[in-house]
């Protein structure tokens, strides 16, 4: 079963028996009955109607009507991979959980990436937030960590988040637009829900448009709780840091992406994997004592704040490489369930209310959408350990439990199956003190709006402010109901005043004296509304580097996307110098020319060509190379299509790189040959070098600064 260099573990074994091959097997119906022909219907006469009886025809159209299930409310678009997850070391102090103890196991995961808003078949490239779901199969059963790629929400309280959804999905009367927040419902929503100001910096920056699913990081966002064999409880917070560095594309990039290659990141973390070039992220925990509970400028319960790293440094305790795509999307990627109530003994909840409503909606989501209460028999949602209770039944039982007892206790069946001792693995809940009054509130450290919104903000290099303020630009100006927008422009004058006026400029607008004040529907219908000015604290930490993506890793071009822009006459010898200086790097190299086929390079060798200029586009590539050759050259300048591509590729602050004698190329383009940054003209070994380099810094986004191209 394994798949090349995609190796074996212990859930794609179990997995095993549940695999069908169509090699040499003779066809049947699903009752069994071997088919003599499924291309013609049982019809009365060669010209005559199709009879009722045929029910051949009747099966298989039956099950096709029926292939479709409800799709995910949200996360709906998604990408899934098998792999493994080993720890450095153990973390046997603070929790008991074995597979964060036992550093010699490699634990099965399964995870899937996904965008939020969009449909199943929507693109996924839109300005969204990633989810980012890790099963991971312990030897415990299955723990869930059904995360996103930012540290925040939107909302404080999981009793929005139906109203969260129905503000971003398409607007109810024409089911526009798809998999996109620039629209009215979603702006009025988010401009009257102080709360989600911290999360709305995060999903207006360029984490929204991640260069690659393998590129990003994951955070389990709540505040989770870590129990040790003592029974000793902290505070625990997940993330997952990529080997990669965080990388994002451009936004005009996004866009073009869309239409090129809806699937882009689908295909991107396909390829990688099928090549062997598996994805890793660093597991990492910010653990915080239970004394240091109340220490903080913000409440650890609440979902719309961040422990900056500063305070509480992020410990990398084990990687997960992702080595195995999925046999079939919908068995695996589709009928994947994930659920945050998904815990085992040594990892408990929080009391994050956001939190506490998900443990409900999960479990109810997979009911309809998965058609029953058996959806964990599924093959790809059974842990690797076995499973014995006393639920019974239900649509699509697949288990075939003997005996006469279904119930405990029981004397008919030795009282099996057996409860387990805590000290024997057996899960218990963390023994919380609780003493409190019933009531539908929310308490006042949970008020804060605005500091940490302010802290990312500040964190920002600039280009990074730049994108955000023309995401909130964008956005903005993509409402109708200038009331929406003068309202934002009130938030965002809360966040930082100069965002503000630069928003308000690009909308044509003033920023308002006096911000409206936003209802906040937290507060009961007989209470008093929010002291807005005391929800304006200032951080006393005044930036963090963990927050801005121009502090990531930038020292490997490791799998990224070469244009190789050439023509008949081409200098062979420099392309293939090039070439394999870059693939021996990591990267991909592919060979772009008029047509398909072979180039004939100047020397008379022969050099396959990957693409033309009619599959291939710019924005599906990280950087350019133009190799000399006069005939190339001279082909390559009249080509309006690489033209664009060269162009396109430098408005989008990529490494371009050409020989010393591919200058007219560079002259035909609108930026030219002049030296400038990410721009790397030379000869053979100074060039590659150069190159190398550029190109690892993935963008030269100091090259927008005149911010005027065309493309
Ligand atoms: Fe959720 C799916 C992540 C809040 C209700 N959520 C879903 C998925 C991810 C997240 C990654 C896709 C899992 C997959 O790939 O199958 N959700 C989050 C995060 C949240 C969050 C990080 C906040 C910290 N979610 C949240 C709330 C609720 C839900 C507050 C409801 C009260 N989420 C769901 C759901 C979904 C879901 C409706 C849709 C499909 C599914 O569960 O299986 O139940």
């Amino acid at each position: 079963m394994a798949k090349g260099n995609q190796p074996e573990n212990e859930k794609t074994k179990k997995l095993k028996p549940h695999l069908a091959d169509a090699t040499g097997e003779q066809m049947t119906t699903d009752h069994g009955v071997r088919i003599n022909d499924d291309q013609n219907s049982l019809k009365a006469g060669e010209r005559g109607a199709t009879l009722l009886e045929d029910f051949i025809l009747r099966e298989k159209i039956t099950h096709f009507d029926h292939e479709r299930i409800p799709e995910r409310i949200v996360h709906a678009r998604g990408s899934g991979a098998h792999g493994v997850f080993k720890l450095y070391k153990s973390l046997g102090d603070v929790t008991k959980a074995n597979f964060l103890n036992d550093t010699e196991t490699e634990t099965p995961v399964f995870v899937r990436f996904s965008t939020v808003a969009g449909s199943r078949g929507s693109t996924d490239l839109a300005r969204d937030v990633r989810g980012f779901a890790v099963k991971f199969y312990t030897q415990e059963g299955n723990f869930d960590l059904v995360g996103n790629n930012m540290p925040v929400f939107f909302i404080q309280d999981a009793m929005k988040f139906p109203d969260l959804v129905h503000a971003v999905k398409p607007e109810p009367d024409n089911e526009m637009p798809q998999a996109a927040s620039a629209h009215d419902t979603f702006w009025d929503f988010i401009s009257l829900m102080p709360e989600s100001a911290h999360m709305i910096m995060w999903a207006m920056s360029d984490r929204a448009i991640p260069r690659s699913l393998r590129m990003m990081e994951g955070f389990g966002v709540h505040t989770f709780r870590f129990i040790n064999e003592k029974g000793e409880g902290c505070f625990v917070k997940f993330h997952w840091k990529p080997l990669l560095g965080v990388h994002s594309v451009a936004w005009d990039e996004a866009q073009n992406i869309s239409g090129k290659d809806p699937d882009f990141h689908r295909r991107d973390l396909w390829e990688a994997i099928e090549s062997g070039a598996f994805p890793e992220w660093e597991l990492g925990v910010q653990i915080v004592p239970e004394a240091d509970e109340f220490k903080f400028e913000f409440d650890l319960l609440d979902p719309t704040k961040l422990i900056p790293e500063e305070l509480v440094p992020v410990q990398r305790v084990g990687k997960m490489t992702l080595n195995r795509n999925p046999d079939n999307f919908f068995a695996e990627t589709e009928q994947v369930a994930f659920h945050v109530g998904h815990i085992v003994p040594g990892i408990d909840f929080s009391n994050d209310p956001l939190m506490q409503g998900r443990l409900f909606s999960y479990t109810d989501t997979q009911l309809i959408r998965l058609g029953g209460p058996n959806f964990h028999e599924i093959p790809i949602n059974r842990p690797v350990v076995p499973v014995h209770n006393n639920q019974r039944d239900g649509y699509m039982r697949q288990t075939i439990n003997r005996g006469k007892t279904s119930y405990g206790p029981n004397s008919l069946g030795h009282n099996d199956p057996q409860q387990v001792k805590a000290a024997d693995g057996g899960f218990t809940s963390y023994q919380e003190r609780i003493d409190a009054k019933k009531v539908r509130a929310r308490s006042k450290s949970f008020f804060d709006h605005f500091s940490q919104a302010n802290l990312f903000f500040n964190s920002q290099s600039q280009p990074e402010k730049n994108h955000i303020t023309d995401a909130l630009s964008f956005e903005l100006g993509k409402v109708k109901t200038v009331a929406i927008r003068e309202r934002m422009l009130g938030i965002l004058k809360l966040i930082d005043q100069k965002l503000a006026g630069d928003v308000a400029f690009a909308l044509g607008l003033k920023v308002p004296e006096k911000p409206e004040r936003p209802i906040n529907h937290s507060i009961p219908a007989d209470g008093k509304p929010e002291d807005y000015d005391s929800l304006i604290v200032k951080s006393s930490l005044k930036s963090s580097s963990a927050l801005s993506m121009a502090n990531t890793i930038k020292d490997t071009i490791k799998t990224r996307k070469i244009a190789f822009l050439a023509a008949d006459g081409v200098n062979g010898a420099t392309l293939n110098a090039v070439k394999k200086a870059l693939t021996a790097e990591g990267a991909v190299v592919e060979v772009i020319a008029p047509k398909l086929g072979e180039l004939t390079a100047a020397d008379g060798t022969k050099i396959p060509v990957d693409q033309s200029f009619l599959t291939a586009a710019s924005v599906l590539y990280d950087a350019v190379y133009v190799p000399g050759g006069d005939k190339s050259v001279a082909a390559i300048a009249a080509e309006a299509n690489a033209v664009h591509f060269l162009n396109e590729a430098f408005k989008h602050c990529k490494a371009i790189a050409a020989d010393q004698d591919a200058k007219a190329v560079l002259d035909a383009t609108y930026f030219g040959s002049a030296k400038q940054p990410g721009l790397v003209i030379g000869d053979a070994k100074k060039l590659i070098d150069e190159f190398i380099v550029a190109i690892a810094q993935h963008r030269v986004w100091e090259r927008e600064k005149p911010r005027q191209v065309p493309a």
